[in-house]
């Protein structure tokens, strides 16, 4: 099988970014985190990492862990135009790109101009680092799940390629938290089962699956087993634009949640504008700390794509939500497209 998928990911992105526009940044921890000492740690560089800081730890603490450090406010506006240049360098290589996040994406170059991926991974970070000014780090395999795992694999500035014939000694032994698809809940109740590493699930039989992990637990047994069909879906396919994240603390501070929605606002806008549509449907969702889900829509009567509009939308729904349980994953998506040339082509 050829390993024509890649997965790519910035580097420490938003601190990066701080550091290349300002030199003096330059080989310092660098905390970007929210504007109050009530918010969170967007990213740090990782200069700052072997202090223990991480994203999404609150302000106060990253202070505790790391007191030299230089603590800078989000620049969400210049993070999305460093964004879009660097994927337009990949859009280069592969037409068949999928955006996962303002600095992650894979690539499925069997329709690029290379036919071998480390050929392609090592043009793109050249190219990035010539262009752009940034470092990432690039997996190469034959589906998503392998490529995402090596790409973390030699983080920051790594490249990783793993091939058929490696597997499955290769996943042997991760900790079972390497795992996409495996949160931190599924993680802890297996731990305490005397499951550690990807050695001792394989073992399982593919009933265990399906009971730990209800209709995830196939995608699951088939992932460590290096089987993962999923396609690398272009922007042009895809009928809602949404991001979401786990939170690394629980909460009920709707402040605190707001500044997430707002991130994602403005990610969202970036693809809309990629994608050329604006939506009129948003849908706001969050999973309380006891796993209930819940989304909330709301649909306007009107389009919709600016970060702003956004993000008022979502504040909407969610300040009409009583909170009584802690939130633990929260993020929103848009839908109902319409695409934007249309709109200009009828105002004539
Ligand atoms: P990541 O790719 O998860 O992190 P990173 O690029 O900073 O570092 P790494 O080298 O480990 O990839 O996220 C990309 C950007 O998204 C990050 O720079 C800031 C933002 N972000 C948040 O604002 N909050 C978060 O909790 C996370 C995980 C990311
Ligand atoms: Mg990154």
């Amino acid at each position: 099988m050829e390993n024509k998928i890649l997965h790519i990911d910035m580097d420490a992105f938003f601190a990066s970014v701080e550091q290349l526009d300002n030199p003096a940044l330059r080989g310092k921890p660098v905390i970007v985190g929210g504007a109050s000492e009530r918010g969170v740690v967007s990213t740090c560089s990782y200069e700052a990492r072997k202090f223990g800081v991480h994203s999404a730890m609150p302000i106060f603490m990253a202070k505790e862990k790391c007191p030299n450090g230089i603590f800078v406010p989000g620049r969400y506006g210049r993070y999305t135009k460093v964004s879009q240049e660097i994927f337009k360098i990949f859009n280069e290589v592969t037409p068949l790109v999928e955006q996962v996040s303002i600095d992650e994406g894979f690539l499925d170059i069997s329709q690029g101009k290379f036919n071998d991926g480390m050929e392609a991974a090592r043009y793109i970070k050249n190219k990035v680092f010539r262009e752009v000014g940034l470092t990432l780090s690039i997996g190469i395999s034959y589906n998503k799940f392998l490529a995402k795992l090596a790409s973390d694999w030699n983080k920051p500035n790594g490249i990783k390629e793993i091939n058929k014939e490696m597997l499955p000694d290769i996943l042997f032994p991760l900790p079972i938290s390497k795992i996409h698809g495996l949160g931190k809940v599924s993680v802890a109740k297996l731990n305490n089962i005397g499951i550690y590493y990807v050695k001792d699930l394989y073992n399982m039989p593919k009933d265990f699956y399906i009971d730990c992990f209800g209709k995830n637990g196939i995608d699951i047994y088939n992932r460590i087993r290096g089987i993962d069909n999923r396609k690398v879906e272009t922007l042009h396919e895809r009928k809602s634009v949404g991001k979401e994240t786990t939170l690394k603390f629980d909460t009920r501070n709707k402040e605190e949640l707001a500044e997430y929605l707002k991130e994602f606002s403005f990610e969202i806008e970036e693809i809309l504008r990629r994608k050329n549509v604006v939506g009129k449907t948003i849908t706001l969702k969050f999973k309380t700390k006891n796993f209930e889900n819940h989304t909330r829509s709301k649909t306007l009567n009107y389009y919709i794509g600016n970060n702003s509009e956004i993000f008022n939308v979502a504040k909407e729904l969610l300040e009409d939500e009583e909170l009584n349980e802690e939130v633990r994953l929260i993020g929103i998506s848009i839908s109902s497209f319409k695409e934007t040339e249309m709109e200009q082509i009828s105002l004539i």
